[in-house]
Parts: structure tokens; C-alpha cells; sequence
């Protein structure tokens, strides 16, 4: 495919620093040493470091999905909308979001902070090390973006001109697709193991499980509620050595949509990382990591009641807040579970379980799929100790 922008190489990244007086000054261009280390499904990540000790990330967006090659084009503007997602976040709070130092937008490049020295949440869970900090920074970070760039911060009429500047509609219609519609149908984007074919069909003809989904799809559609990070997976974020520090990466799926998707999809992969450990005998690790769902919820909550006494429209009432927790409490299980469905049967798998030794892997993706089915089929469901439990 060609590109109607250089797609930069190891090889080429000096010579860009050279050329750019965007990025001038951020690393020695003369002696910079660029390594690409994406592993993401989307984009090129070179690590960049100079001689007199500086360095920085770059990003920049291919004009296709790198996991599955040129035969997938995507526009590459998903840069300008993690751009805006990374100022936003920056704003609402600067303690968890990586510095963006610039954004270059002909050739779909984000210079950031160099955020080496942490490692992706999901690597650490998978390593064994739990981090419940980071669980309670997560939430607290997505209720500040709520109370950043939702209707409880702003003015009625600043709310409507920031959503409508902050629409991802290509990125949203991946997560469309690959959360809400393909898994539930045959797709060739679809793939698992023939032994849970059963597990699977299971799941699609239960005609209460779709009714939830379907409801689950439009309300991610239509309720536009804040700025969210849009694919808030354990892959989205960075814990610091002695999970001192976390920070929020990758927001390029940002848009206006309801909360309860961002702490859902943190739910979801939450239990992947219990499932894993359940798997392999890791009893100690696995309580511990049973205890995260319920510190996301607590860091949510108690950021919300705090900024809640600050929010703008003094005659949304406290009962309304209560019944909007509630609504929020339910739709995130849900969410949750149709994360869970997708990383098992679609698209996009996750390391917690393509990592685990082969004889291991059928009851770790069955388990999943039943809890899954569990949420998308309770009245009503609430986050507590239990959920986890298979
Ligand atoms: C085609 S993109 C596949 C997935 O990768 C991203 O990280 C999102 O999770 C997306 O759904
Ligand atoms: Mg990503």
C-alpha cells in the first residue's frame, strides 16, 4: 500500500528529527538510536535515545492495522484523535497521562514521553505482579475525564462543541464491529478453538444474552456522556517499577461515549488476568487480583463523590447521581462481558491466555466465556468480591 506520508524506519528516524523543526531539541537528532518495539495491533513505536541521555517515543499511525497487513487500510487520523485524547486527558489528570511533547500532523506522528522504565499493566499481571494501585489510578483516571469533559464539568453549550469535536467514527465502528456485532455471528475475523464451538453457540442463541448486547451496542452508540479513552484494556496502561506510578496510554479510540465502557473493558481484562492465574495454580496471585475489581470500583466512586460537590449544574440532584452509579455499576459488567467474548472468539486476542500452555487453554477461554455469559445474563448485576468467581 502506498502511503501518501513516509512510514518511518529505524533507519529513517534520524533523518525525520533532522528534517522536523516540530520536535527540534527533544533528542539529538545527530546521534539519536531509534528501536521499534510496537506490539500493538495498530501502529509503529520507536523507542529513541541519544547520546548526551535523552529520549522519547515516537508513534506514528499506518495507513492500515498492523496485525493484519495492507489487505486492512485504516485511516491513519487516529493519531489526530489520540492527540486530542492525550491533551484532554492531560488536563483532567496530568499525575496518569504520558507527556505529548508534539504532534505532527502530515506525517501522523506523536512525539511523547519516553515511558520505558514502566512496564504494560498486562505484562506485569502476566509476570505476577498485581499492582492494585494501578487499579484505583485507572478508575480515578476515568472519573476525572468525566468530570473533565462530561455535562457535571462543563457548560451545557461548551459540553456540545467538545463532543462534537471529538468524534472517532472509524475507530468507533471498529469497536463496533469487533465488540458488539462479529463475535455473535460468523466472521472470518473470528477465531477459537473448535472444542468451544459448543461454549460459543451457546452464547449466540441465547436470546437474552443478545437482547443485553444489543442494548450494550446502542448505548455505546448514542449515550454521549465524556470524552472517553475507548479501548481501556490492561495493554492501555503503564505501572512504574514498585507500582509507584500508572500511567494511561494510547487513547486513540477516544470519543464521546458512555463511561461505563472505559471501566468496563478494564473489568473485562481484569478477569483474564484471574483466569490465567487460576489456570496455573497461582492461588495467592489469583485472590489478589480478585481483590482489583473492587478497588477500581472504590477509586471510582470515591473520585466521583468528591468532584461531584464541584459539578456544574447544581440542579442535577444527589438521587440522580445514585441512580446514574447504578446504571454506570450495571453497563460496565456488560461491557466487561462483551470484551471478554470478543478477545476469546474475535479479533485482537489477549496474552494472559494465548500464553498459556496449550493443555491449559480450553477450560481458561471456557471459563471466561461463562463468567461472560453469567453477566450478560443477571439482573441487574453488581460489582462486588464474587464476580470473578467461575
Ligand atoms: C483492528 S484493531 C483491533 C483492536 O486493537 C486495538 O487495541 C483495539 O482493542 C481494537 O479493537
Ligand atoms: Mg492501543
Amino acid at each position: 500500500m502506498n502511503a501518501c506520508y513516509p512510514i518511518l524506519t529505524e533507519a529513517t528516524v534520524a533523518d525525520y528529527l533532522r528534517r522536523s523543526a516540530q520536535f527540534a531539541g527533544l533528542v539529538d537528532a545527530d546521534t539519536v538510536v531509534a528501536r521499534e518495539v510496537g506490539d500493538g495491533n495498530l501502529n509503529l513505536v520507536f523507542i529513541c535515545n541519544d547520546e548526551r541521555g535523552a529520549s522519547m517515543v515516537l508513534k506514528q499511525s499506518l495507513p492500515y492495522v498492523r496485525a493484519a497487513g495492507p489487505s486492512w487500510p485504516l485511516s491513519a487520523d487516529r493519531s489526530h484523535a489520540e492527540a486530542t485524547g492525550l491533551r484532554a486527558a492531560a488536563r483532567a489528570s496530568p499525575a496518569t497521562t504520558p507527556q505529548l511533547y508534539g504532534y505532527d500532523e502530515q506525517c501522523h506522528v506523536l512525539a511523547m514521553e519516553d515511558l520505558s522504565a514502566l512496564t504494560v499493566w498486562r505484562r506485569a499481571l502476566n509476570d505476577g505482579t498485581v499492582s492494585a494501585h494501578a487499579a484505583s489510578d485507572c478508575a480515578r483516571h476515568v472519573a476525572r475525564l468525566l468530570f473533565h469533559t462530561g455535562v457535571v464539568g462543563l457548560d451545557p453549550e461548551q459540553f456540545r462543541a467538545a463532543a462534537a469535536r471529538s468524534t472517532n467514527p472509524t475507530m468507533c465502528r471498529i469497536t463496533e464491529d469487533l465488540i458488539f456485532t462479529e463475535p455473535f455471528t460468523e466472521h472470518p475475523n473470528n477465531r477459537f478453538p473448535a472444542a468451544i464451538r459448543t461454549t460459543v453457540d451457546s452464547l449466540r442463541s441465547d436470546r437474552r444474552l443478545s437482547r443485553r448486547v444489543t442494548n450494550l451496542k446502542v448505548e455505546f452508540e448514542t449515550r454521549a456522556e465524556s470524552l472517553l479513552h475507548g479501548d481501556l484494556h490492561t495493554g492501555s496502561v503503564m505501572v512504574g517499577p514498585e507500582c509507584r506510578s500508572t500511567k494511561v496510554i494510547d487513547p486513540e479510540f477516544c470519543f464521546y461515549g458512555p463511561v461505563a465502557f472505559d471501566l468496563g473493558l478494564l473489568l473485562g481484562n481484569l478477569l483474564f488476568a484471574s483466569v490465567r492465574a487460576k489456570c496455573l495454580g497461582l492461588d495467592r496471585q489469583r485472590r489478589d487480583i480478585d481483590e482489583l475489581p473492587g478497588l477500581l470500583w472504590a477509586g471510582f466512586t470515591d473520585e466521583f463523590w468528591s468532584s461531584w460537590p464541584n459539578r456544574r449544574d447544581r440542579s442535577l440532584c444527589d438521587d440522580f447521581a445514585t441512580d446514574w452509579l447504578t446504571r454506570i455499576a450495571a453497563d460496565s459488567i456488560g461491557f466487561a462481558a462483551c470484551e471478554v467474548i470478543r478477545r476469546v472468539v474475535g479479533f485482537a486476542k489477549v496474552s494472559d491466555l494465548e500464553s498459556l500452555p496449550h493443555e491449559r487453554y480450553g477450560t481458561a477461554v471456557t471459563t471466561a466465556l461463562e463468567v461472560a455469559h453469567r453477566w450478560l445474563t443477571t439482573t441487574s448485576p453488581v460489582w462486588s468480591d464474587a464476580l470473578f468467581r467461575s
